[in-house]
């Protein structure tokens, strides 16, 4: 697997393909057609908002997830979504990399005006050193970084179909992350693996 570096400190690092095909196309197919996607709407200013993509929390059952000041509880781990995070788990172990992951967010963007905007995944619940690991499907879209010190310039790591993006630790400390609203089209689905300690 192909393996490059984005970044050294902290480390990204980006690893394409992943799975390979057949395997990553049916996958898209499989968590498009078979997993419970929801559209909270988040509270803003007093007026409710339908999130801009759709999304699902999966997780062991303690995995509870605070955003937006509203208590998340996991979904239960779909069978491929299980495979899919005891492949990235194999992978990282393969590197010397050691990582556990109890949950995961997926998110849906239907097309390139679907989005999520710039934030850090740096709830406590993650932890100081989070390691988060990100599986890319289908369309290819730029994910935007920039520093919170503004020491260098914003760039993007484009996530092809069938990617793995690992974030190491330091990545929420230092950088902001979004997906922003692109003139491109088609389905996009990301899996972001995760550690809550509860
Ligand atoms: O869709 C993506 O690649 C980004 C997802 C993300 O930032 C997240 O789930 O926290
Ligand atoms: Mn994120």
């Amino acid at each position: 697997m192909p393996t490059e570096s984005l970044l050294a400190d902290p480390p990204l690092w980006l690893t394409t393909p992943f799975l390979g095909e057949p395997d990553a196309t049916a996958l898209l197919g499989t968590l498009d057609a078979e997993l419970p996607w929801q559209r909270p709407t988040l509270r803003l200013y007093g007026r409710e908002h339908p999130i801009p993509r759709c999304q699902v929390w999966i997780g062991d059952p303690e995995a509870r997830y605070r955003y937006s000041g509203r208590d998340f509880l996991p979904e239960p781990w779909h069978p491929a979504v299980a495979i899919l995070r005891d492949r990235v788990i194999a992978a990282l172990t393969m590197t010397g990399t050691e990582c556990h992951f109890n949950s995961v967010l997926l998110n849906r963007y239907a097309g390139g005006e679907e989005r999520m905007g710039w934030h850090s995944d740096d709830e406590p619940e993650l932890g100081p050193k989070a390691l988060i690991a990100a599986v890319s499907l289908g369309a290819e879209r730029p994910l935007r970084f920039r520093w919170k010190d503004r020491r260098a310039s914003a760039f993007n790591a484009w996530l092809p179909h069938d990617s793995l993006l690992v974030m190491g630790p330091g990545t929420q400390e230092w950088l902001q992350h979004a997906l922003l609203p692109r003139r491109l089209p088609g389905l996009r689905i990301s899996l972001t693996f995760r550690q809550v300690h509860a």
